[in-house]
């Protein structure tokens, strides 16, 4: 473990400002893709990134990168880290914008040290990683490895219905420059774990060796509007009934499968929802993750089949839309090892885990080698506004990536 530090006090004084802007009238943090929000978050990165005197280029779909090179390294493939600034609603302060704002200490640490670096560095910042307002999620990324076609991204229209390419410009972030202009020869992204493993096991450093697969769905369902007080039970079309029949198969398919499944109903929606109104329909997503291909597999298909048993019995019409599908990812060993060697040279007590959240690097992981870092999320709370990571594990975190990034800018 190099004996350089990232200066922790600037890391958790930036994850509180940035973490103080996009919060709404309800006082909840939210910065969702392409917002006015999202910009105030945007402006602040690239300020800190241009005050340190690294060079700021933004791409066709808007993603944000930092770029730290010598002379002697201009033109060499950098080794890149990173992660997303924009949130979910009603969001924590650490969930993504640590990663990011972690790579842009690590890069300022080594420059401040004058370390000859073989390659130069970049800290990204990828649009629309949360996909709570456009779709898919990891989008920015998504398109930066050639998994979705920029064209296509830019006409993605959002939840409140404006199209993803109007909003980048609308905000200033419509980069020219074509996702994928730059090929790391490595990428390594630290986040939050989000979930309860590392703090309930006393660990300080997970080492993130692959990812989930994830399935994200929205299900329309057609019933028939009526009288909730002269409809008989067994004349009605109730779209809400069919999709609470749905929310509960979900749950019981995930809890059948254990482990190795999760499936959450994040959303619901009636019309006309009205408490006297049997529903005409009903919108719901469904969210299904597992680290196993075969399993999402045949939970989705197990899904489709009582989506048409739910449909015949309760006479209402269903149609589903694909929202997001990844496959599970493997991360590169290599950068595995080398993040375990620094742990070790740190001192630090490590566990490999499975990340059961999506992220960037499970793009990523398509156009060069790749791996996580995790800190522990007291309680496992994420997602919410009291997530929340120590600042000594932040630390921990983050120059544990310092020494990765130097190890991996120095002879990979
Ligand atoms: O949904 C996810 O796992 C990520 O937070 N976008
Ligand atoms: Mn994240
Ligand atoms: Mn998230």
């Amino acid at each position: 473990m190099t004996r350089m530090t990232v200066d922790s006090e600037r890391l958790v004084r930036r994850l509180k400002e940035l973490g103080s802007l996009g919060v709404d009238q309800d006082g909840r943090l939210t910065r969702l893709a392409a917002t006015d929000a999202d910009k105030l978050g945007r402006d602040l990165f690239v300020r800190w990134a241009k005050e340190a005197g690294l060079k700021v280029f933004i791409d066709r779909i808007g993603n944000i990168f930092a770029i730290y090179e010598t002379r002697e390294n201009a033109g060499t493939a950098p080794i890149m880290m990173g992660s997303h600034i924009d949130t979910v609603i009603n969001a924590g302060k650490f969930d993504g914008c640590y990663g990011v704002l972690a790579g842009l200490g690590v890069i300022e640490t080594l420059m401040a040290e004058g370390i000859y670096l073989a390659r130069p560095l970049v800290v990204a910042a990828f649009t629309n990683e949360e996909g709570v307002r456009f779709t898919p999620d990891m989008m920015g990324s998504l398109v930066y490895v050639g998994g979705m076609d920029v064209e296509e991204a830019l006409q993605a229209v959002s939840i409140d219905g404006k199209l993803l390419g109007h909003e980048l410009e609308r905000i200033g972030y419509a980069g020219k420059l074509d996702p994928g202009f730059l090929t790391p020869e490595a990428y390594v992204e630290l986040h939050i774990e989000q979930g309860p493993i590392l703090e309930s096991l006393g660990i300080q450093i997970g080492v993130v060796e692959n990812l989930q697969g994830i399935s994200w769905q929205r299900i329309a369902i057609d019933g028939v509007a009526n009288h909730a007080g002269t409809t008989p039970m067994g004349l009605r079309r109730d779209a809400g009934h069919a999709a609470a029949k749905i929310m509960e198969f979900v749950h019981e398919l995930a809890t059948e499968y254990n482990t190795e499944m999760v499936g959450t109903v994040g959303s619901i929606h009636f019309e006309p929802n009205a408490i006297n109104v049997i529903p005409s329909r009903a919108t719901l997503t469904v969210d299904l993750r597992s680290p196993k291909e075969e399993r999402l597999l045949t939970a989705e298909t197990a899904l489709a089949d009582e989506i048409i048993s739910i449909s015949n019995a309760l006479g209402v019409s269903v149609r589903s839309e694909t929202l997001a599908r990844t496959q599970p990812v493997q991360f590169c060993n290599d950068i595995v090892d080398r993040i375990e060697r620094v742990v070790e040279l740190g001192g630090f007590k490590s566990m490999r885990i499975t990340s059961g959240a999506g992220h960037d690097a499970q793009m990523m992981a398509r156009l060069c080698p790749t791996a996580m870092i995790f800190v522990p999320s007291a309680q496992g709370i994420s997602h919410n506004p009291d997530e929340y990571t120590p600042d000594f594990d932040l630390i921990n975190g983050a120059n544990v990536l310092l020494g990765v990034a130097t190890d991996l800018a120095r002879t990979h």
